[in-house]
């Protein structure tokens, strides 16, 4: 048995994300972390909010609420929108968690104990009209590296390029838009990266599995121009993990906190902390995902991400992880994501354009938007949703195919047989053929899900559940039962069966289906097929179902053109 540790980015907790957030990193984890629990493997699967910075700030001041407040009621928002969309995690955390201010207070204090901290005083924009520093996302401009004219302080959100807010050109201030700015002397942190080139780089280096979006990405900062530049760790703001030594106070840098994308990934460790705490288990527990001095070193540990955040967790992190100078687990593989642009241009949270998660599931279920974007995933491009694709791709794969097959065979065997499997009749070559067909294509499937190569398992499944309906037009029951009725339920027997198999491979994709369609079946024998001759003859003769309800439903045009014009960027913020 395998150990994977798994997690998704952690969003931020400055609203309800889009559809393209999801499936760039929650959406694709949870189908990794369904299908390695099938398979039987132990899997730790960890997500939480991304709740400090300038983001969560700004997002409470415009709701006009205390930040912690804001951030808890959020909290709980995006964790029922979570379970809305089906997401198995172990423990939905938070960064502003006890666990993570201890922890990063910790790294904080190794780091500097293996000198790799170093205080610089340092030069940052303050807003005379605002009468404060704005770091980070409090200050907008253009950026210096591709001309684009909203790049925030920290990030191009077009180039992605990490930013220094002194280098925007013509900067203004997110608050009250001043331009009136000046940049003053202020004293921060800052973790010296350009020490552990060598480190990361051979360590980049040996990753020859990872995507390429991600490796590229990686030796990009790591070897490009500027390379990799200090950065600093602290903030002059007041949200956030206080700048500690550890336990100890460190002097000169009261009131300050640390920058958000220090103590952000340090919260996939504190999850796994909150998630022991939360559990009543015993730090053993957490620590052997974590420490490869506590049990870790058999652990496999996958990330998934959209591009944007890949230098953090190639960069940023592993010097955190590698300079603490202690046995903690690093990386295995990154999964990086690129963009799901929405019908013609980009989603915008600003602008309400695009489908955002709770919308998302007010119209539909989550399996038809998992089974959409999964299919679509934009893995080595952007890809795009439109809602002419989106009807299209329901109404053939869930209901054409799948969902029609299911209710042609229960319902034709509750006609002539009745509601149990029949007894009768000896499978011969078409059934071989099927066999060996599905054989083929379930071992593909596993291997492209091990692989994290989520299109083409997704279209794996898709031909596994057409095997299916090519067996009932060659074999036609239906017209078999006319002249051998024996033999009608030999194939339907095989039918059925395949309802259960589907449902057992589907699972991950459509985890809601999975759980119909097996009580419908009556039966919760989930064993993967490894075997698919024994996996096809799970349901044995005489073993009882019921016709289930309508799978999927098709969506009809004029919901197409409603949901069209309704999500085409009015929402109110
Ligand atoms: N919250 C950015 C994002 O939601 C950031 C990810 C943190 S991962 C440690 O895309
Ligand atoms: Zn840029």
């Amino acid at each position: 048995m395998a150990r994977h540790l798994i997690t998704s980015a952690i969003p931020y907790i400055n609203g309800i994300k889009h559809l393209g957030n999801l499936v760039g990193s929650q959406l694709p984890a949870d189908l990794f972390a369904r299908f390695q629990r099938a398979r039987g493997n132990e899997v730790l699967f960890l997500c939480a909010t991304d709740e400090h910075g300038t983001p969560a700030e700004l997002a409470a001041a415009k709701a006009g609420k205390p930040v912690d407040e804001y951030c808890a009621e959020m909290w709980a928002v995006q964790a029922e929108i979570a379970k809305g969309f089906r997401m198995s995690f172990d423990h939905f955390g938070r960064s502003s968690s006890e666990q993570n201010r201890k922890l990063t207070q910790h790294f904080a204090a190794r780091l500097a104990d293996q000198g790799l901290i170093k205080e610089v005083t340092d030069q940052q924009v303050y807003s005379i009209t605002d009468g404060r520093f704005l770091p980070d996302r409090y200050i907008e401009g253009t950026c210096p590296n591709c001309g684009f004219d909203s790049a925030r302080g920290d990030q191009c959100d077009n180039c992605t390029k990490q930013l220094d807010p002194v280098d925007l050109i013509n900067p203004y201030s997110t608050i009250s838009g001043s331009t009136d700015l000046e940049v003053r002397d202020t004293k921060h942190l800052y973790l010296r990266q350009s020490e552990m080139k060598d480190q990361l780089n051979e360590w980049i280096s040996s990753k020859t599995d990872w995507p390429i979006l991600t490796t590229s990405i990686a030796k990009k900062w790591l070897n490009d121009g500027d390379g990799l530049q200090d950065r600093g760790i602290t903030r002059d703001l007041s949200w956030g993990v206080p700048v500690k030594r550890g336990d100890e106070d460190w002097p000169g840098m009261e009131g300050k906190v640390f920058y958000v994308w220090f103590d952000a990934p340090i919260e996939y460790i504190a999850c796994a902390k909150e998630w022991a705490d939360a559990n009543d288990k015993p730090d053993a527990e957490w620590e052997r995902w974590w420490r490869t001095d506590k049990g870790a070193d058999d652990v496999r540990y996958t990330q998934f991400m959209g591009k944007d955040n890949v230098p953090f967790h190639t960069l940023s992190f592993p010097v955190t992880i590698l300079g603490s100078g202690e046995p903690w687990k690093l990386v295995d593989y990154i999964k990086g994501l690129n963009y799901l642009n929405y019908d013609g241009g980009q989603f915008s949270t600003s602008r309400g354009r695009g489908v955002f998660m709770d919308q998302a599931l007010a119209i539909l279920p989550a399996d038809y938007w998992r089974w959409w974007l999964l299919s679509h995933a934009p893995e080595s491009n952007d890809s795009e949703f439109t809602w002419e694709n989106f009807q299209a791709s329901v109404n053939k794969d869930l209901a054409d195919v799948l969902g029609n097959f299911v209710s042609r065979v229960t319902k034709f065997c509750r006609s002539k047989f009745g509601e149990s499997v029949p007894d009768g009749g000896t499978w011969g070559a078409p059934e071989e053929a099927l066999i060996a067909e599905l054989t083929t294509r379930i071992r593909a499937y596993e291997m492209h899900m091990d692989a994290m190569e989520v299109r083409k398992s997704a279209a794996e499944l898709r031909a596994i559940w057409a095997a299916g309906n090519e067996y009932l037009q060659v074999t036609a029951p239906w017209s078999t039962f006319k002249t051998d009725p024996d033999q009608a339920a030999a194939q339907i027997r095989m039918a059925l069966n395949l309802i259960r198999l589907y449902s057992v491979l589907s699972a991950p994709f459509i985890p809601d289906a999975y759980a119909s369609l097996m009580s419908a079946m009556q039966t919760s024998d989930d064993t993967w097929p490894d075997d698919v001759t024994a996996a096809l003859g799970a349901l044995s003769i005489g073993h009882n179902f019921t016709v289930p309800e309508v799978t999927f439903r098709k969506i009809t045009d004029d919901e197409r053109a409603e949901w069209e014009t309704r999500f085409s960027g009015t929402r109110d913020e």
